[in-house]
């Protein structure tokens, strides 16, 4: 089998109203689509996004850029089109845009490989179980209200959600408090809840905090500080009983390994975009296992499920709801777990009247 043509498409989806967190204003989601033909008939998948549509003219170029290693490939030589695409953006860097447009086409590759075998990626790379705890994540944005908050966590408890993330980065402490103690009052103390300071604390402000969070027992408290200070987020950790997540802004597995070697994490937070695709992802989580530290994929809901039904350590996939428009099929929540698709490849497929509707440029 080859791989015949790359084609891109760009789309844009609205988010309504407009989100905050501690670092972020989020109008939209822009995302370059790959598609990659083969000569047997079957296309794969994968998609690059960014907050708001941003600089999404530079993902397209560097997507079609690594064209022509792409092409006339096998898609099932996965692991040598992957090393040809980093060999060759070498020279401009082997972080940041680069590894997004890497990965789209990785993911890609392994989506043909899957429908070619017939098989869900999570089967092809070993399951390890038929469904996965999902926490809430399309929602208690920091823009919201103390009665938004209320009410939304209620939401989730009726969608099926068992376990949701709020986010963190009030100015005032007691005020972060106020809102995290009114979501555990309005779920009570049998729902998971997670939060999510979005790297915009200070390590002195992120310890004072985290202390007085300790009594809402949450499964986490999500990148305190930002990314590349791996002593503050070891010394975070060292001072609370509270688990600290982090890792959803590093790059391959070598962020990931610096962050291992730093203990900067009780859970790791890898994000597909960010590793490098698929195939670079099953070696951070096989990385983080050898260290017993839990994954939770970053965002990619519908794609991290390959990871999620096949790495042991996955231990909650984030559902987060902005890229449900574009696919054919549902992820469905029921008494808080998501189903493995049963399809092949990745399991969700474009929807190409939704691309239509959405797309830009
Ligand atoms: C997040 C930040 C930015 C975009 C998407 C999601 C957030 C998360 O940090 O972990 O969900
Ligand atoms: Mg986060």
């Amino acid at each position: 089998m080859k791989i015949t043509a790359l084609r891109t498409a760009r789309v844009e989806i609205p988010i309504e109203p407009p989100l905050k967190t501690s670092i972020h204003q989020i109008r939209s989601v822009g995302c370059v689509l790959v598609f990659l033909d083969t000569d047997v008939g079957l296309v794969g998948e994968g998609y690059t996004f960014t907050l708001s549509a941003e600089r999404l003219d530079v993902l397209d170029a560097l997507i079609k850029s690594l064209e022509p290693i792409v092409v006339g490939r096998d898609p099932f030589d996965v692991e040598a089109i992957w090393r040809g695409m980093w060999n060759d953006i070498h020279f401009i860097g082997r972080a940041g845009l680069t590894i997004f447009a890497l990965s789209a086409i990785d993911t890609a590759c392994w989506d043909i490989v899957g429908k070619a075998t017939g098989k869900p990626l999570y089967k092809l790379f070993g399951g390890c179980r038929e469904s996965i705890k999902a926490y809430a994540s399309g929602g208690l944005w920091l823009s919201l209200s103390v009665d938004e908050l209320v009410a939304e966590a209620k939401g989730f408890f009726d969608q099926g959600f068992r376990a949701m993330k709020a986010r963190l980065g009030k100015s005032h402490i007691d005020e972060d408090i106020e809102r995290i103690a009114a979501i555990r009052d309005a779920i009570g103390p049998n729902i998971d809840l997670m939060a999510d300071a979005n790297q915009g604390l200070s390590v002195d402000h992120a310890i004072r905090l985290g202390r007085k969070l300790e009594a809402f027992n949450l499964v986490w408290f999500e990148e305190p500080v930002p990314t590349h200070d791996h002593e503050g987020h070891a010394a975070i950790a060292a001072a609370l009983d509270t688990p600290i997540a982090s890792g959803e802004t590093e790059y391959t597995h070598q962020g990931i390994k610096r962050m291992i070697d730093a203990k900067a994490a009780d859970i790791l937070m890898p994000d597909l975009q960010r590793m490098g695709g698929l195939t670079e992802f099953r070696k951070v989580a096989a990385l983080a296992a050898a260290h017993d530290i839990p994954v939770s994929p970053h965002i990619f809901s519908e794609q991290s499920l390959a990871i999620a039904g096949s790495a042991p350590n996955c231990n909650y996939l984030e559902h987060m709801p902005w890229f449900e428009p574009l696919y054919n099929e549902a992820m469905t929540v029921e008494d808080g777990m998501i189903a493995m698709p049963d399809r092949p490849g990745i399991g969700f497929t474009f929807d190409m009247d939704a691309v239509e509707r959405y797309r830009i440029g």
